[in-house]
């Protein structure tokens, strides 16, 4: 089996890049180790920058996403100080757009499989090799045998747990990492959201996010212990908790009802540089991991894409390398200044078990300046409808 960029990993870098690819002529084999149900059951990431949707119709695979997703001008942040809200679009003159990652992943999917391109679900043992030649290639085993599949490039789409990360040479890779002493708990309900936008909230008792996927469709956040698991979460509780983090009135506006999907995700910063070795490209989880405070992760995924795209193009329509050689300096100038928004935005609104009275009044500080001042609110505004490519 031969193509030009073989991708491992299909979730919504791989298939982003993928279709982007494609449209410019330029061949595909993704290769994924779930199956199609699997990836598409997963419930991640909510909120897309302009950036991403903008790239998703140059991609061609727009048009749910305007039909269907919502379009957010602000969003609302309370604490012990009170509510206020940022105002995107008066601020940046930007939005973001509210559709759950698991559309992004189906519309890609519908996408390439309206192009008959070739997607191989069931992947195990993928490889890597010779990735600092001209010639490298993957193995995997696939229905029932060791496949190899002959490739230019490889992109290194596979999430923080994939194998392309680990085939860059331990010794040339510096890791920067850093955990948080919490989880996310999450929760989606069929229920009307609680407000039409995003309320992040900095409560005594610990970090609540309330979001949306649609009219009827509501997620939750709450912050939660590491040691948790979902079991220690029945739906009164978690429906309990997030009444008293929010505001009194939001508590009173709540809609409640059985949980459709529960998960407690840890939070991380990771940052893997180069993020790439001789023909090898990572994209994405496989290279950075942002806590989901910031809404970052998968946006930050889409701008890697953005660069990887247009430096393919260059090489095969232009003869031209030069995307290639800058794109792991170019990706992680941008990847750094969303770390940095990601655990700032942690910092300023989940409770730290060791927070003394001084860390704890200097962070409402934080909310309070925030609160009253445009300067500030244009800083985070910024970064959260997405900072340029
Ligand atoms: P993904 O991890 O999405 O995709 C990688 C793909 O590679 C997967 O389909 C995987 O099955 C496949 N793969 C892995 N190993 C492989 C192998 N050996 N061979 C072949 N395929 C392999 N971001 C937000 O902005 N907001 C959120 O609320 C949010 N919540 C999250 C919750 C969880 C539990 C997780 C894990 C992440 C969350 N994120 C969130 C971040 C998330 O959205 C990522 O940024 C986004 O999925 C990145 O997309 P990819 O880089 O494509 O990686
Ligand atoms: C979500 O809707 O899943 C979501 C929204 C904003 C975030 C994180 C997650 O910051």
């Amino acid at each position: 089996m031969r193509t030009q960029v073989a991708i491992i990993g299909g979730g919504p870098a791989g298939l982003l890049l993928a279709q982007l690819l494609h449209n410019h002529g330029i061949e595909t084999v993704v290769l994924e180790r779930r199956t199609r149900d699997y990836v598409l059951s997963r419930i991640r990431a909510g909120v897309l920058e302009t950036g991403f949707t903008d790239l998703m119709r140059e991609a061609g695979v727009g048009e749910r996403l305007d039909r269907e997703g919502i379009v957010h001008d602000g969003a609302k942040l309370a604490y012990q100080g009170g509510t206020f809200r940022i105002d995107f679009e008066r601020l940046t003159g930007r939005h973001v757009t509210v559709y759950g990652q698991t559309e992004v992943t189906r519309d890609l999917y519908q996408a390439r499989d309206a192009a008959s391109l070739p997607t191989l679900h069931g992947c195990s043992g993928v490889k890597p090799r010779d990735i600092d030649t001209g010639s490298p290639f993957i193995t995997f085993l696939h229905g029932g045998k060791m496949n190899r599949l002959d490739c230019d490039f490889i992109a290194g789409c596979d999430g923080f747990h994939g194998p392309s990360r680990q085939a860059i040479p331990e010794k040339a890779r510096t890791e920067h990492e850093k955990t948080y002493p919490f989880g996310w708990l999450g929760i989606l309900s069929e229920t009307p959201p609680v407000d039409d936008e995003l309320i992040y909230a900095n409560s005594p008792r610990g970090f609540a996010l309330c979001s949306m996927r649609n009219p009827n469709l509501s997620r939750y956040y709450v912050q939660c212990a590491l040691s948790d698991s979902p079991e220690d979460w029945p739906d009164d509780k978690v429906w309990d908790e997030l009444k008293r983090r929010v505001p009194e009135e939001v508590a009173e506006r709540l809609v409640t009802g059985p949980s459709i999907e529960k998960s407690i995700a840890p939070l991380r910063s990771f940052v893997c540089a180069p993020m790439r070795w001789g023909r090898l490209f990572l994209c994405g989880d496989a290279a950075h991991i942002v806590p989901p405070t910031g809404a970052k992760g998968l946006n930050t995924a889409a701008s890697d894409v953005h660069y990887l795209y247009r430096a393919l193009v260059r090489h095969y329509h232009d003869r031209d390398d030069d995307g290639l050689e800058r794109y792991s300096d170019t990706a992680l100038a941008r990847i750094w200044k969303t770390q940095r928004f990601s655990w700032w935005m942690t910092n300023l609104l989940h409770r730290f078990p060791d927070q003394s009275g001084f860390d704890l009044h200097v962070q409402q500080a934080e909310l309070a300046v925030l609160s009253e001042n445009e300067a500030a609110q244009t800083a985070l505004a910024e970064s959260y409808v997405g900072l340029p490519y």
